[in-house]
């Protein structure tokens, strides 16, 4: 009894040993650090914090850092590292970061920043072309964004931006102000006519994304950490924050965006099944309004009249997506939205196919685009693609649709190019090796732009009509770029 006593506690030490050998903080700061954070409060990549993690299950996340993600940017560690290693690493995660990260009301006031008081400076462009058919373009490769005038396709102005922007950055309604929000929780508000930084402010630690309300007055951030949404003014001044909690539960926030039509801000919850309304028709911002649903939203996307809001939810484990329609105005669901695989509902866009209206949404799983009846919630068609894609586009002016493959290691190079009219792919543009992806078009629908999405990467000018090739401009990992026209006056075809 005693022999077996001894050997159970060496091996017991033995296996610590093993473990200590493994200095866990150290591998983090090597591999994890600069997408995460040092404190592990997010950065490029998401917080990996207990808080954070809360419906993860180990397993998975071992197999995440062995293997990647598919739909982001976590690559797969299993060639550099070894199991025990992995193990190490998947287990620090879990631990509490001390002290406790917390970004309070306080910490937000704190860390806002005037750079420039915009009302005494020109309430006109100190530059001379259409400010209408601007396009703002987000180059994550060296964290720029540049201005490109979307007549000539000359750039205008390139500035320096926060780390990692992610999200689409949101306009004023008379399109002089944008505004960008980082995923560690930056908002910057960009003076586009004057070409300068007015204000910042840090809303969170992980932050989803920004919204504007529509007539301006109002912006809002979604969080993952802390568990909240902010809203501040015009000038990025707090106003209220509000914890996404239900009694002892709280949440994650998946996204928060501006419904116009009704306005308000529409909010959905990562971790809790319920979607947020905020008012803004008053001269105030109004209480939460709660809508009970079965399950959390992740990904949403409204319909033109803005009364539904059509959601998907992200599949845990092996599990597959869902995706149901809400009644914004009756406050409950109504439908369930027939798309399988890991719709990407926030890249959507709607046309008239037949007489009737129709909602089109690239998938991040497979390659495939579901095009849904918006008035029965039925699949019409599902349009077959090279591969998974992120993004889709099209414009009211042009009978084409465009969605890229960027998911799919053998096909990131291709674009589609989707006759609305047929449902048909009838053409495809490619950049061989490299990836080619997200696509905005011109203020007429002339012309359509999109990214050879690599650190020494170009914004490549199409003609929309016959899919050729215009022009080029280098830029460095352009991932994304926004019109303000079509953003502005939510034209049917792009993200709002
Ligand atoms: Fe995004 C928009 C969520 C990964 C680039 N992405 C959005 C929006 C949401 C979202 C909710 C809409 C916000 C808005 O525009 O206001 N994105 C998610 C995820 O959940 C996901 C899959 C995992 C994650 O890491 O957060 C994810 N997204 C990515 C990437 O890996 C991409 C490709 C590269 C990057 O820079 O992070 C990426 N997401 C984008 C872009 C938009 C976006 C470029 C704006 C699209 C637009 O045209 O409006």
């Amino acid at each position: 009894m005693k022999r077996l006593l001894a050997l159970a506690l060496s091996t017991l030490s033995l296996s610590a040993l093993a473990e200590t050998a493994i200095d866990a903080h150290k591998l983090y700061q090597q591999h994890c650090a600069s997408c995460h954070g040092a404190q592990r409060t997010g950065g490029m990549g998401p917080a990996l914090l207990p808080e954070s993690l809360a419906r993860l299950r180990p397993a998975e996340a071992r197999k995440t850092i062995a293997e990647g993600r598919a739909a982001t940017q976590m690559p797969a560690f299993k060639e550099q590292l070894q199991p025990a290693d992995i193990e190490a690493l998947s287990k620090l995660i879990y631990e509490p970061v001390r002290p406790t990260p917390s970004w309070s009301e306080v910490d937000i006031q704190a860390s806002r920043i005037q750079h420039a008081d915009a009302r005494k400076l020109p309430h006109k462009p100190v530059w001379s072309a259409d400010p209408m058919n601007l396009f703002v373009v987000v180059e994550g490769g060296d964290h720029h964004v540049s201005l490109v005038d979307g007549d000539r396709f000359e750039p205008i102005h390139r500035f320096p931006t926060r780390y990692a922007l992610h999200g689409g950055p949101k306009f004023s309604p008379d399109g002089r102000f944008v505004f960008f929000g980082s995923r560690d929780g930056w908002i910057s508000k960009y003076d586009l006519w004057n070409l300068k930084l007015v204000a910042e402010v840090r809303a969170g630690l992980n932050m989803r994304n920004v919204a504007v309300s529509s007539d301006g007055r109002w912006v809002i951030a979604a969080n993952y950490l802390p568990h909240n949404i902010v809203l501040f003014d015009s000038d990025l001044k707090l106003v209220q924050s509000h914890a996404t909690r239900a009694g002892v539960e709280s949440s994650r926030v998946s996204a928060a965006y501006d419904a116009a039509p009704r306005q308000s801000f529409v909010v959905a919850l990562k971790d809790l099944p319920e979607l947020w309304e905020i008012s803004y028709s008053g001269k105030k911002l109004a209480a939460p309004r709660r809508i009970a649903l079965e399950e959390p939203l992740d990904d949403f996307f409204f319909d033109p009249a803005y009364r539904h809001a059509l959601g998907a939810s992200r599949p845990q484990g092996n599990g597959e997506a869902r995706a149901q329609v809400v009644d914004l105005d009756a406050g409950r669901k109504v439908a369930n939205l027939p798309i399988a695989g890991m719709p990407h509902l926030g890249s959507g866009i709607t046309f008239d196919y037949q007489g009737r209206r129709v909602l089109a949404s690239p998938n991040l799983k497979d390659g495939a685009i579901d095009v849904i009846d918006l008035g029965s919630w039925q699949t019409v068609k599902t349009i077959p693609t090279p591969g998974p894609g992120f993004f889709m586009r099209s414009h009211e002016k042009t009978p084409y649709a465009w969605v890229d493959s960027m998911m799919a290691p053998k096909a990131k190079d291709r674009l589609s190019i989707i006759d609305k009219r047929t449902l048909e792919v009838v053409a495809e543009v490619r950049e061989p090796g490299k990836t080619l992806a997200h696509i905005e078009f011109t203020k007429d629908g002339r012309f359509a732009l999109a990214s050879v999405w690599e650190m020494d990467g170009a914004l490549v000018v199409f003609d929309a009509a016959t899919f050729k090739e215009v022009k080029r401009l280098p830029m460095s990992k352009p991932v994304g770029k926004y019109n303000l026209f079509n953003k502005i006056t939510r034209s049917e075809g792009t993200s709002h």
